[in-house]
């Protein structure tokens, strides 16, 4: 489906609001309206998580009595059940708006282990939110998209959501959106330094997406294995909770929470609950790019966004930003001789290798390869 035509019929709908969290399925989307179609909304919001894209929706048609346009990969649909039960629903508020799902996980193609289960469930977990839909793929004709925005507008007009299931593939190609900021060094270099620097004690949570992949071949290059890590590969957002906690339970490691921005900003009361916790063997690293890179660069929600002077105000004792090789060595020196809860944010560029791996193990062999490092010595 061609990306202009697909823009023009949501346009017809009525949609002035467009919101969500980007997501490589939607990659074409997101960059369209993020450049050569910016401006077919007039108000685009990339919201820190999809919940909040859910409330931005509800704000939306409480407002103009217009739905808005929510997009998403599959797995945030996890996000929005409880604004979607709880305030949009028919049984509530009954607030129209229309989602835009990408589909991950879809059965019978090849994915990651961390999409099996939402690619399977991603039909009946609509249904159960009673959120009729339709599949757009490659093959979707035009009539047939407008076929499904009539059903839209249908329930709509009932006061109740619709949901478009996003193929991978469906849209056409454009040319790639090259997106950049000013930082030199790059997100592998840094791992790879953080790799470098780690003890045989040191225990690592790394978040979701290409940071965990890095982290994953940096580690085997540098250390020879990469059992010292636990790859947060779903759950975005939630890795700096899961190295908090083994933090405060093996007070004698030292838990290194490699985090992202866009993960970080998703959930970022988190940050205000480990300054709370106080967990002083924690190191919690965020390589800020200021954009959900894994999924295709787009910018997140607060670019500007200086995460070191928040989480300074949140408790972290220590929380600097660092620029290029030289600030980060220095840093990740004095780490090493103070032991005390910090905040290390890294700035880095935009891209990835081309040819970067992904984990070879299933998830179940790495969680045990890492819980028998947290059980050794
Ligand atoms: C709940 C949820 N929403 C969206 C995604 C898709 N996704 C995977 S990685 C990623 C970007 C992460 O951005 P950031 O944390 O800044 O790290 P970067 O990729 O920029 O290094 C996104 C949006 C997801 N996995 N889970």
């Amino acid at each position: 489906m061609d990306i202009k035509i697909y823009v023009k019929r949501l346009q017809e709908l009525g949609i002035e609001t467009i919101t969500g969290v980007p997501d490589s399925t939607l990659q074409v989307f997101c960059n369209y309206i993020g450049n050569e179609g910016e401006g077919a909304f007039p108000y685009h919001i990339t919201a820190a998580n999809e919940g909040a894209a859910i409330g931005i929706a509800i704000g939306e048609y409480l407002a103009t009595g217009k739905p808005a346009c929510v997009y998403m990969q599959n797995s945030g649909l996890g996000n929005t059940v409880n604004p979607l039960t709880s305030l949009a629903h028919t049984d509530v508020y009954g607030i129209p708006m229309l989602l835009m799902v990408g589909w991950r996980g879809e059965p019978g193609m090849k994915d990651e282990p961390q999409h099996k289960y939402m690619g399977e469930i991603t039909p009946a977990l609509l249904e159960v939110l009673d959120i009729r839909y339709s599949v757009i793929t490659k093959d979707t004709a035009e009539e047939e998209l407008v076929q499904a925005l009539r059903r839209a507008k249908e329930d709509f007009s009932k006061n109740r959501q619709y949901a478009l299931i996003i193929k991978k593939g469906a849209f056409q190609k454009t040319d790639t959106a090259l997106y950049k900021n000013d930082c030199t060094l790059g997100r592998e270099e840094a791992i790879s330094m953080i790799a470098d620097w780690l003890e045989e004690r040191d225990l690592v949570v790394s978040t979701t997406g290409k940071i965990s992949r890095e982290m994953y071949e940096q580690s085997d290059q540098k250390i020879g294995n990469h059992r010292q890590t636990f790859l947060t590969v779903g759950g975005m957002g939630h890795a700096n909770m899961i190295a908090c906690q083994l933090a405060k339970r093996l007070p004698e490691r030292r838990i290194i929470c490699l985090d992202g921005d866009g993960a970080l900003l998703m959930h970022l009361g988190n940050a205000a609950v480990i300054g709370e916790q106080q967990p002083e063997n924690l190191v919690h690293i965020c390589l800020n790019n200021r954009a959900h890179e894994s999924v295709g660069g787009m910018p997140t929600g607060a670019p500007e966004l200086r995460l070191s002077e928040i989480t300074g105000q949140m408790g972290y004792h220590r929380a600097v930003c660092v620029h290029g090789r030289e600030e980060l060595q220095d840093s990740l020196l004095a780490i090493r001789r103070e032991r005390k809860l910090t905040f290390l944010e890294i700035a880095v560029s935009l891209g990835a290798r081309e040819d970067l791996g992904r984990p070879k193990e299933t998830a179940e062999e790495n969680k045990n390869n890492f819980m028998n490092t947290v059980m050794s010595c």
